[in-house]
C-alpha cells in the first residue's frame, strides 16, 4: 500500500472502513501495511518534518485538519508568527504549533539515533491509525524540482516549489536526491512479498508513488505481487494537489491511460478508472472502470472496496 499525500490518506481511511478495521469489536483478520513516501521530507529549524507519514497518520489517527488535507486539526500559528519577526526563512511554510509537537519528536529522536522507522512507531504509539505505516526508505532522500527562469536553472526544494509557488513553476526535472543509495526501510520488502495483494492509491503518481518506486529493491518487489492501482486522473485533470504539474515534469500526458502506462503491465495488474476514461485501454492491465471521486466517506470506502475486489479476482487468475 504505497501512499503519499491527502488522496492516499483519504483512500486508506476509505480502505480501513470497507474492511472494519477500527470499528470497535468486530474480530477481523485483515491488516493493512502503509509504505509512506519521504521524499517530501524537509528539515527546516532544526526540526525534520515528513508531510505524507504525517498526512497519514494525522489523517487515521483523527488529528487531521479535514478541509486542509495536511497539518493538525484546531492549529494555531504561533510560533510560526515569532519565527517571522526574528527574520527567520522560510516564511512561505505552514509550521502549525501543534504539528512542531510531532516534529520535534521526530527531531530529538533522530538525534539519539533511532531511525525514522523506530519513530514512526512512535509516533504511531500516540495517533493508534490502525494500521502499520512503515517510511519508503530510512534513508535520507529528497525531492527537488529542477526550474528553468530565464537563463537561470535551478533546484528547488520540493516543498518550495510545491508551496511557495504552487508547482506553477514549470519544473524541467524532478529528482529524488539520494534515491539510488537508498534502501527500502525495514520490513517493506517483507510487507510485500508477504501481501495477499497491494493498493497504489489515488497519490501523485511522480513525488509520492513514484517516489516510493524509485527506492531499488521496491519496484521489483512490487512486480511479483498482485498490484492494482487507483487512477489519480479523471478525464484528463488531477483530482487534487498538483498531479498534472508533475506528469508533464516528466512527459507524461495526464490521463489515466497514460499514468497506467507510465507505471507499466510490468507493476500493474489492474488500474481503476473513472466512467469518463472508460475508454482507456493498457496491453497487460486489466481496466476497470467506475465513479472515482472521493466525495464523501461512503464513496471513498466504495471505492477501496472496488480495487480491493478487482485485486483479488485477478490474484485468483493469477493463481
Ligand atoms: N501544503 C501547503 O500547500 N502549504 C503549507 O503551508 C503546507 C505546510 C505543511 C506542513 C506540514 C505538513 O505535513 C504538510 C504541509 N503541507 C503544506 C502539505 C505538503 O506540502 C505536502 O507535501 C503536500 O500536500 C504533498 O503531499
Amino acid at each position: 500500500m504505497p501512499a503519499g499525500g491527502i488522496g492516499g490518506a483519504r483512500f486508506l481511511r476509505g480502505l480501513k472502513a470497507t474492511l472494519g478495521i477500527g470499528a470497535g469489536a468486530q474480530e477481523n483478520k485483515a491488516t493493512i501495511t502503509v509504505v509512506g513516501n519521504t521524499g517530501d521530507d524537509i528539515t527546516l529549524f532544526g526540526l525534520r518534518i515528513c508531510p505524507d507519514l504525517d498526512t497519514v497518520m494525522y489523517t487515521l489517527g483523527g488529528g487531521i485538519n479535514e478541509s486542509q488535507g495536511w497539518g493538525r486539526s484546531g492549529e494555531t500559528f504561533t510560533v510560526k508568527e515569532e519565527l517571522a519577526a526574528y527574520g527567520m526563512q522560510p516564511t512561505w511554510f505552514g509550521l502549525g504549533d501543534r504539528d512542531a509537537a510531532t516534529h520535534i519528536v521526530r527531531a530529538q529522536m533522530m538525534a539519539a539515533g533511532y531511525t525514522l522507522s523506530e519513530v514512526t512507531e512512535a509516533l504511531c504509539d500516540r495517533w493508534k491509525p490502525g494500521v502499520r505505516l512503515l517510511p519508503m526508505t530510512d534513508d535520507r532522500v529528497e525531492t527537488h524540482v529542477l526550474v528553468e527562469e530565464g537563463q537561470d536553472r535551478r533546484a528547488l526544494h520540493f516543498q518550495e516549489w510545491w508551496i511557495r509557488h504552487r508547482a506553477a513553476l514549470p519544473a524541467s526535472e524532478i529528482v529524488l536526491v539520494g534515491a539510488e543509495d537508498s534502501a527500502p526501510a525495514p520490513g517493506v520488502l517483507e510487507a510485500v512479498a508477504e501481501a495477499d495483494i497491494v493498493l497504489l492509491p489515488p497519490s501523485n503518481p511522480v513525488v509520492s508513488v513514484g517516489s516510493i518506486l524509485s527506492v531499488p529493491g521496491i519496484r521489483e518487489a512490487l512486480n511479483s505481487a498482485t498490484v492494482v492501482g487507483v487512477s489519480p486522473i479523471i478525464g484528463g485533470t488531477a483530482v487534487r494537489g498538483m498531479a498534472d504539474a508533475c506528469l508533464a515534469a516528466i512527459g507524461v500526458e495526464s490521463s489515466a491511460q497514460a499514468v497506467a502506462g507510465h507505471y507499466g503491465p510490468e507493476l500493474l495488474d489492474g488500474w481503476l478508472v473513472d466512467e469518463v476514461d472508460a475508454g482507456a485501454r493498457v496491453k497487460g492491465v486489466e481496466i476497470r472502470s467506475r465513479p472515482l471521486y472521493m466525495s464523501d466517506p461512503e464513496s471513498t470506502a466504495a471505492i477501496a472496496r472496488a480495487a480491493l475486489d478487482l485485486a483479488l479476482e485477478l490474484k485468483e487468475h493469477r493463481a
